[in-house]
């Protein structure tokens, strides 16, 4: 019995589409997920391997059978036909990748959008369900309706990259860390800056990746929801030690976290008040020891005493 070849062609097509469908779905390429933003990159990445491996398939496949069935047969000195020129072939073969190319654009467009990749601020602080469930629309106008509607505001942090470090920065709290600390189920709101030269800020398993320019803030806005420890990696070649430029990002729990912001609060805000964010040099001697003489428990007139005895001393 001879099947004919259409019949064949079919088969091969759902054996093919098949194959990409499965692989494309369990290749197990990407690192563990830990951002809520994670499954839509995981998403266009599958659909891109799926794609891939339908055409590679395809591709390899007819390359290796007219290997084998139009190789050189014993005894044939002869050229093949001279076979030149296909124009429906042609088109179709422009045409399918060009489809491809825009279904792609389309997609990860509009996965962008969704992930607030066009205005991160905005769209995390002020959802778009949240303005619609009415009643406060005036407010959110005016940005003073965040807490009512239960926005959580995000956690902000400052990014510096230099060569050949990570500098974050908490503008709320005063910390200065050298790794980067953010709290579970939380928005946090990076906005990202290079001191020196073009570096890029990487988490793999957060699906993260944005480039830090000189001269010009990059806002990265995003939700981890899988506690852990994850790598940061600088990931634009930016000088001899780029390969050592890493740090950590940790997702620490609720508790954790403000376990770890109370341990790394600037000392001076916990123990001396403002008085402490004054230079000690432009300050009198009285000014600079008022808070140890109330800790030691003594009076603004023992200390003038004191400060103007050592006054008459010196001079
Ligand atoms: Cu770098």
């Amino acid at each position: 019995m001879k099947i004919p070849s259409n019949i064949i062609t079919l088969l091969v097509g759902i054996v093919i589409t098949l194959a990409s469908l499965w692989y494309g779905q369990n290749h197990n390429l990407m690192p563990v997920a830990a951002s809520e933003d994670a499954q839509q990159v995981d998403n266009i990445f599958n659909f891109m391997m799926t794609i891939a491996t339908g055409l590679f398939l395809l591709i390899e496949g007819v390359l290796v059978y007219s290997v084998i069935k139009f190789r050189r047969r014993k005894g044939d000195t002869s050229d093949g036909p001279p076979i030149e020129g296909n124009v429906p072939l042609e088109i179709l073969w422009t045409a399918i990748p060009t489809i491809i190319v825009f279904i792609l654009a389309l997609y990860s467009f509009e996965a962008y959008n969704n992930m607030g990749g066009l205005d991160p601020v905005i769209s995390r602080d002020h959802p778009p369900q949240q303005i619609a469930m009415g009643g406060h629309e005036h407010q959110m106008a005016l940005g003073i309706g965040n807490f009512e509607t239960g926005t959580t505001p995000p956690v902000v942090v400052d990014v510096k990259a230099i060569q050949y470090a990570w500098i974050f920065t908490y503008p709320e709290t005063g910390i200065v860390s050298g790794e980067l600390h953010v709290p579970i189920d939380r928005p946090v709101q990076l906005n990202i800056n290079a001191g020196d030269v073009l570096h890029a800020f990487w988490v793999p398993q957060l699906r993260l990746k944005q480039d830090a320019i000189p001269g010009r803030e990059a806002v990265l806005a995003f939700t981890s929801n899988r506690e852990g420890d994850y790598p940061i990696v600088c990931a634009e070649l930016c000088g001899a030690y780029h390969g050592g430029m890493k740090s950590v990002l940790h997702v620490d729990s609720e508790e954790a976290y403000t376990q770890w912001e109370e341990t790394n609060k600037p000392v001076q805000e916990a123990n001396m008040g403002e008085t402490a964010l004054v230079d000690p040099k432009t300050m009198s001697d009285q000014e600079y020891l008022s808070p140890y003489a109330q800790e030691m428990g003594m009076n603004h007139n023992m200390v003038a005493e004191l400060t103007s005895h050592h006054a008459d001393h010196a001079f």
